[in-house]
Protein backbone atom coordinates (compact mmCIF):
# COMPACT_ATOMS: atom_id res chain seq x y z
CA UNK A 1 0.00 0.00 0.00
CA UNK A 2 2.72 2.05 0.92
CA UNK A 3 4.72 1.83 -2.78
CA UNK A 4 1.26 2.18 -4.31
CA UNK A 5 0.37 5.22 -2.59
CA UNK A 6 -2.98 3.73 -2.31
CA UNK A 7 -5.91 6.08 -1.30
CA UNK A 8 -6.52 3.55 1.34
CA UNK A 9 -3.24 3.87 3.14
CA UNK A 10 -5.27 7.06 5.23
CA UNK A 11 -7.30 4.33 6.90
CA UNK A 12 -4.83 2.10 7.49
CA UNK A 13 -1.76 4.75 9.32
CA UNK A 14 -4.72 6.00 11.36
CA UNK A 15 -5.18 2.20 12.88
CA UNK A 16 -1.35 1.75 12.88
CA UNK A 17 -0.66 5.36 14.98
CA UNK A 18 -1.40 3.91 18.47
CA UNK A 19 1.00 1.56 17.83
CA UNK A 20 3.61 2.66 16.54
CA UNK A 21 6.97 4.75 18.61
CA UNK A 22 8.93 1.37 19.88
CA UNK A 23 11.14 0.95 17.18
CA UNK A 24 14.92 2.30 17.32
CA UNK A 25 15.34 3.65 13.55
CA UNK A 26 18.39 3.49 12.31
CA UNK A 27 19.83 4.76 8.80
CA UNK A 28 23.14 3.42 7.52
CA UNK A 29 24.28 5.42 5.02
CA UNK A 30 27.48 5.89 2.78
CA UNK A 31 29.35 5.33 -0.62
CA UNK A 32 27.86 2.83 -2.86
CA UNK A 33 30.05 -0.57 -2.47
CA UNK A 34 31.31 0.61 0.79
CA UNK A 35 29.75 -2.21 2.53
CA UNK A 36 26.13 -0.85 3.79
CA UNK A 37 24.10 -4.04 2.58
CA UNK A 38 26.38 -6.69 4.36
CA UNK A 39 26.87 -4.53 7.56
CA UNK A 40 22.76 -4.08 7.62
CA UNK A 41 22.88 -8.58 7.25
CA UNK A 42 25.80 -8.94 10.14
CA UNK A 43 23.57 -6.21 12.45
CA UNK A 44 20.41 -8.16 11.45
CA UNK A 45 22.16 -11.48 12.68
CA UNK A 46 23.43 -9.98 15.67
CA UNK A 47 20.44 -8.12 16.76
CA UNK A 48 18.14 -11.53 16.10
CA UNK A 49 20.54 -13.05 18.75
CA UNK A 50 19.25 -11.02 20.85
CA UNK A 51 15.70 -11.96 20.31
CA UNK A 52 15.31 -8.54 18.48
CA UNK A 53 12.43 -8.51 16.08
CA UNK A 54 14.30 -6.58 12.68
CA UNK A 55 13.24 -4.85 9.74
CA UNK A 56 15.22 -3.88 6.96
CA UNK A 57 14.77 -1.06 3.92
CA UNK A 58 17.07 -0.40 1.58
CA UNK A 59 15.82 2.60 -0.14
CA UNK A 60 17.27 3.36 -3.19
CA UNK A 61 16.37 6.89 -4.41
CA UNK A 62 18.38 7.03 -7.95
CA UNK A 63 16.08 3.89 -9.36
CA UNK A 64 12.82 3.88 -10.42
CA UNK A 65 12.56 0.42 -10.19
CA UNK A 66 12.26 -2.15 -7.06
CA UNK A 67 14.47 -5.52 -7.23
CA UNK A 68 16.91 -4.76 -10.19
CA UNK A 69 19.31 -2.37 -8.59
CA UNK A 70 18.83 -3.90 -5.06
CA UNK A 71 19.09 -7.92 -6.18
CA UNK A 72 22.51 -7.90 -4.50
CA UNK A 73 20.89 -6.94 -1.89
CA UNK A 74 18.67 -9.93 -1.60
CA UNK A 75 21.36 -12.56 -2.01
CA UNK A 76 23.80 -10.28 1.01
CA UNK A 77 20.53 -10.84 3.11
CA UNK A 78 19.38 -14.21 1.89
CA UNK A 79 20.51 -15.89 5.58
CA UNK A 80 17.87 -13.87 6.47
CA UNK A 81 15.12 -14.66 4.52
CA UNK A 82 13.17 -17.59 6.22
CA UNK A 83 13.78 -16.21 9.84
CA UNK A 84 10.36 -14.69 10.63
CA UNK A 85 11.51 -12.27 13.39
CA UNK A 86 12.86 -10.28 9.97
CA UNK A 87 11.29 -8.23 7.47
CA UNK A 88 13.60 -7.21 4.42
CA UNK A 89 11.78 -4.77 1.71
CA UNK A 90 14.28 -2.94 -1.35
CA UNK A 91 12.45 -0.14 -2.28
CA UNK A 92 12.97 2.59 -4.72
CA UNK A 93 11.79 6.16 -4.56
CA UNK A 94 12.28 7.94 -7.54
CA UNK A 95 9.39 8.89 -9.97
CA UNK A 96 7.19 7.98 -6.77
CA UNK A 97 4.50 10.03 -5.64
CA UNK A 98 6.32 12.16 -3.32
CA UNK A 99 9.55 10.81 -3.58
CA UNK A 100 11.99 9.66 -0.34
CA UNK A 101 10.01 12.09 1.90
CA UNK A 102 6.96 10.75 1.59
CA UNK A 103 7.29 6.64 1.46
CA UNK A 104 9.88 5.84 3.68
CA UNK A 105 8.01 7.47 6.48
CA UNK A 106 5.74 5.73 5.73
CA UNK A 107 6.95 2.26 5.55
CA UNK A 108 9.16 3.34 8.94
CA UNK A 109 5.38 2.93 10.75
CA UNK A 110 4.05 -0.08 9.02
CA UNK A 111 7.22 -1.89 10.48
CA UNK A 112 7.36 0.40 14.02
CA UNK A 113 3.71 -0.96 14.43
CA UNK A 114 4.45 -4.69 13.09
CA UNK A 115 6.69 -4.66 16.46
CA UNK A 116 10.11 -4.22 15.17
CA UNK A 117 12.62 -3.35 17.80
CA UNK A 118 14.75 -1.76 15.16
CA UNK A 119 14.22 -1.04 11.97
CA UNK A 120 17.64 -0.61 9.45
CA UNK A 121 17.14 1.91 6.98
CA UNK A 122 20.04 1.80 4.38
CA UNK A 123 20.17 4.33 1.38
CA UNK A 124 22.72 4.54 -1.58
CA UNK A 125 24.98 7.17 -2.51
CA UNK A 126 26.09 10.57 -1.18
CA UNK A 127 23.76 13.48 -1.38
CA UNK A 128 20.54 15.27 -0.74
CA UNK A 129 18.42 12.04 -0.27
CA UNK A 130 21.25 10.60 2.12
CA UNK A 131 20.71 13.67 4.43
CA UNK A 132 16.53 13.43 3.69
CA UNK A 133 16.50 9.97 5.06
CA UNK A 134 19.21 10.57 7.75
CA UNK A 135 16.91 12.90 9.16
CA UNK A 136 14.17 9.97 9.52
CA UNK A 137 16.51 7.94 11.91
CA UNK A 138 17.29 8.07 15.50
CA UNK A 139 20.43 7.11 15.15
CA UNK A 140 22.48 7.66 12.18
CA UNK A 141 25.64 5.22 11.04
CA UNK A 142 27.48 6.42 8.29
CA UNK A 143 29.89 3.86 6.74
CA UNK A 144 33.14 4.85 4.91
CA UNK A 145 36.26 2.51 3.48
CA UNK A 146 39.24 2.76 3.46
CA UNK A 147 40.95 4.12 0.05
CA UNK A 148 37.93 5.82 -1.17
CA UNK A 149 38.47 9.08 -0.63
CA UNK A 150 34.79 9.27 1.60
CA UNK A 151 36.53 11.39 4.12
CA UNK A 152 36.83 14.13 1.88
CA UNK A 153 33.76 12.96 0.45
CA UNK A 154 31.56 13.02 3.60
CA UNK A 155 32.76 16.54 4.83
CA UNK A 156 31.76 17.73 1.30
CA UNK A 157 28.04 16.19 2.09
CA UNK A 158 27.38 17.74 4.99
CA UNK A 159 27.39 13.92 6.17
CA UNK A 160 29.80 14.57 9.10
CA UNK A 161 27.82 16.55 11.28
CA UNK A 162 24.81 13.73 10.96
CA UNK A 163 26.38 10.87 12.30
CA UNK A 164 25.96 9.50 15.51
CA UNK A 165 28.13 6.60 14.97
CA UNK A 166 30.83 6.48 12.40
CA UNK A 167 32.02 2.79 10.86
CA UNK A 168 35.22 2.62 9.69
CA UNK A 169 34.16 -0.97 6.93
CA UNK A 170 36.49 -3.07 5.23
CA UNK A 171 39.35 -2.84 8.01
CA UNK A 172 41.17 -6.15 6.35
CA UNK A 173 42.02 -3.63 3.71
CA UNK A 174 45.35 -1.35 3.71
CA UNK A 175 44.69 1.97 5.14
CA UNK A 176 42.08 1.64 7.41
CA UNK A 177 43.89 2.92 10.13
CA UNK A 178 44.43 6.10 8.27
CA UNK A 179 40.80 6.40 7.47
CA UNK A 180 39.82 6.39 11.28
CA UNK A 181 43.13 8.84 11.67
CA UNK A 182 41.97 10.90 8.93
CA UNK A 183 38.18 11.11 10.43
CA UNK A 184 39.47 11.72 13.91
CA UNK A 185 41.26 14.73 12.52
CA UNK A 186 38.06 16.14 10.47
CA UNK A 187 36.23 15.78 13.48
CA UNK A 188 38.31 17.52 15.80
CA UNK A 189 38.31 20.90 13.21
CA UNK A 190 34.56 20.66 13.99
CA UNK A 191 34.78 20.51 17.33
CA UNK A 192 36.37 23.15 18.95
CA UNK A 193 33.81 23.83 21.86
CA UNK A 194 34.21 21.10 24.75
CA UNK A 195 30.47 20.73 25.07
CA UNK A 196 30.57 17.59 27.55
CA UNK A 197 26.82 17.04 27.55
CA UNK A 198 27.24 16.74 23.67
CA UNK A 199 27.36 13.55 21.95
CA UNK A 200 30.31 12.67 20.64
CA UNK A 201 30.62 10.29 17.30
CA UNK A 202 32.88 6.92 18.02
CA UNK A 203 34.29 5.44 15.27
CA UNK A 204 34.06 1.69 14.95
CA UNK A 205 36.11 -0.23 13.11
CA UNK A 206 34.58 -3.57 11.01
CA UNK A 207 34.98 -5.91 9.09
CA UNK A 208 31.63 -6.56 7.67
CA UNK A 209 32.14 -9.48 5.56
CA UNK A 210 33.61 -11.51 7.92
CA UNK A 211 31.28 -9.97 11.13
CA UNK A 212 34.08 -8.69 13.01
CA UNK A 213 33.34 -5.58 14.88
CA UNK A 214 29.87 -5.60 14.89
CA UNK A 215 29.12 -6.33 18.39
CA UNK A 216 30.85 -2.84 18.30
CA UNK A 217 28.54 -1.29 16.38
CA UNK A 218 25.75 -2.60 18.34
CA UNK A 219 27.18 -1.63 21.71
CA UNK A 220 27.65 1.67 19.87
CA UNK A 221 23.81 1.56 18.98
CA UNK A 222 22.58 1.05 22.32
CA UNK A 223 24.87 3.51 23.77
CA UNK A 224 23.74 6.74 21.60
CA UNK A 225 19.99 5.59 22.19
CA UNK A 226 20.23 5.54 26.13
CA UNK A 227 21.81 8.78 25.51
CA UNK A 228 18.75 10.19 23.25
CA UNK A 229 17.01 8.78 25.83
CA UNK A 230 18.55 10.77 29.10
CA UNK A 231 19.25 13.65 26.80
CA UNK A 232 15.62 14.63 25.13
CA UNK A 233 17.45 14.32 21.97
CA UNK A 234 15.13 11.53 20.80
CA UNK A 235 11.94 13.41 21.37
CA UNK A 236 13.61 16.54 19.38
CA UNK A 237 14.09 14.26 16.71
CA UNK A 238 11.35 12.32 16.63
CA UNK A 239 9.22 16.33 16.73
CA UNK A 240 11.10 17.15 13.56
CA UNK A 241 10.40 13.88 12.29
CA UNK A 242 6.96 14.16 12.45
CA UNK A 243 6.44 17.59 10.93
CA UNK A 244 8.61 16.86 8.09
CA UNK A 245 6.18 13.53 7.24
CA UNK A 246 2.98 15.64 7.77
CA UNK A 247 4.98 18.09 5.46
CA UNK A 248 4.87 15.82 2.58
CA UNK A 249 1.71 14.69 3.18
CA UNK A 250 0.13 17.52 2.82
CA UNK A 251 2.23 18.83 0.09
CA UNK A 252 0.89 15.88 -1.84
CA UNK A 253 -2.32 16.17 -1.18
CA UNK A 254 -2.39 20.02 -2.50
CA UNK A 255 -0.71 18.64 -5.60
CA UNK A 256 -3.14 16.69 -6.01
CA UNK A 257 -5.63 18.65 -5.81
CA UNK A 258 -4.50 21.09 -7.90
CA UNK A 259 -4.25 18.41 -10.20
CA UNK A 260 -7.95 18.13 -9.50
CA UNK A 261 -8.22 21.93 -10.56
CA UNK A 262 -6.72 21.81 -13.74
CA UNK A 263 -9.06 19.00 -14.66
CA UNK A 264 -11.86 21.11 -13.02
CA UNK A 265 -10.52 23.87 -15.79
CA UNK A 266 -9.72 26.55 -12.74
CA UNK A 267 -5.72 26.62 -13.70
CA UNK A 268 -6.17 27.24 -17.25
CA UNK A 269 -8.56 29.77 -16.81
CA UNK A 270 -6.52 31.24 -14.40
CA UNK A 271 -3.41 30.59 -17.20
CA UNK A 272 -5.82 32.24 -19.63
CA UNK A 273 -6.03 35.40 -17.35
CA UNK A 274 -2.12 35.62 -17.08
CA UNK A 275 -1.10 35.15 -20.87
CA UNK A 276 -4.01 38.00 -21.56
CA UNK A 277 -2.13 40.07 -19.13
CA UNK A 278 -5.15 40.29 -16.74
CA UNK A 279 -3.58 38.64 -13.80
CA UNK A 280 -0.34 38.24 -12.76
CA UNK A 281 1.14 34.72 -11.52
CA UNK A 282 1.98 35.43 -7.91
CA UNK A 283 -2.10 36.56 -7.67
CA UNK A 284 -2.94 33.65 -9.89
CA UNK A 285 -0.93 31.80 -7.20
CA UNK A 286 -2.47 33.05 -4.62
CA UNK A 287 -6.11 32.57 -5.91
CA UNK A 288 -5.52 28.94 -6.77
CA UNK A 289 -3.85 28.47 -3.33
CA UNK A 290 -7.30 29.71 -1.84
CA UNK A 291 -9.36 27.62 -4.09
CA UNK A 292 -7.43 24.41 -3.25
CA UNK A 293 -7.92 25.89 0.91
CA UNK A 294 -11.52 26.11 -0.02
CA UNK A 295 -12.12 23.09 -1.94
N1 LIG B 1 37.24 -6.84 2.02
C1 LIG B 1 36.03 -6.56 2.48
N2 LIG B 1 35.00 -6.53 1.63
C2 LIG B 1 33.78 -6.22 2.11
C3 LIG B 1 33.56 -5.93 3.47
N3 LIG B 1 32.27 -5.65 3.65
C4 LIG B 1 31.67 -5.75 2.44
N4 LIG B 1 32.59 -6.10 1.50
C5 LIG B 1 32.35 -6.33 0.07
O1 LIG B 1 32.14 -5.09 -0.57
C6 LIG B 1 31.20 -5.24 -1.64
C7 LIG B 1 30.07 -4.25 -1.49
O2 LIG B 1 29.34 -4.56 -0.31
P1 LIG B 1 27.84 -4.10 -0.11
O3 LIG B 1 27.45 -4.52 1.26
O4 LIG B 1 26.98 -4.51 -1.23
O5 LIG B 1 28.00 -2.53 -0.14
P2 LIG B 1 26.84 -1.43 -0.19
O6 LIG B 1 27.37 -0.24 0.51
O7 LIG B 1 25.57 -2.00 0.31
O8 LIG B 1 26.73 -1.15 -1.73
P3 LIG B 1 25.56 -0.37 -2.50
O9 LIG B 1 24.25 -0.78 -1.88
O10 LIG B 1 25.71 -0.80 -3.92
O11 LIG B 1 25.86 1.08 -2.31
C8 LIG B 1 30.75 -6.68 -1.61
O12 LIG B 1 31.47 -7.39 -2.56
C9 LIG B 1 31.10 -7.12 -0.21
O13 LIG B 1 31.33 -8.50 -0.13
C10 LIG B 1 34.69 -5.99 4.36
O14 LIG B 1 34.60 -5.73 5.56
N5 LIG B 1 35.89 -6.28 3.80
MG1 LIG C 1 23.63 -2.04 -0.58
Amino acid sequence: MVEDASPLLGEVAAALAPHTGHAQVVGLTGSPGVGKSTSTSALVGALREQGKRVGVLAVDPSSPFSGGALLGDRVRMQEHATDSGVFIRSMATRGHLGGLSWATPQAIRVLDAARCDVILVETVGVGQSEIEVVSLADTTLVLLAPGMGDGIQAAKAGILEVADVFVVNKADRDGADQTVRDLRYMLSLGRRERDETKWKAPIVKTVASRGEGIGDVIAALDKHRDWMNRSGERDRRRQLRAEAEIEAIALEKVRARIGDLRGGGTLPELAKRVVAGELDPYVAAEDLVDTVSAS
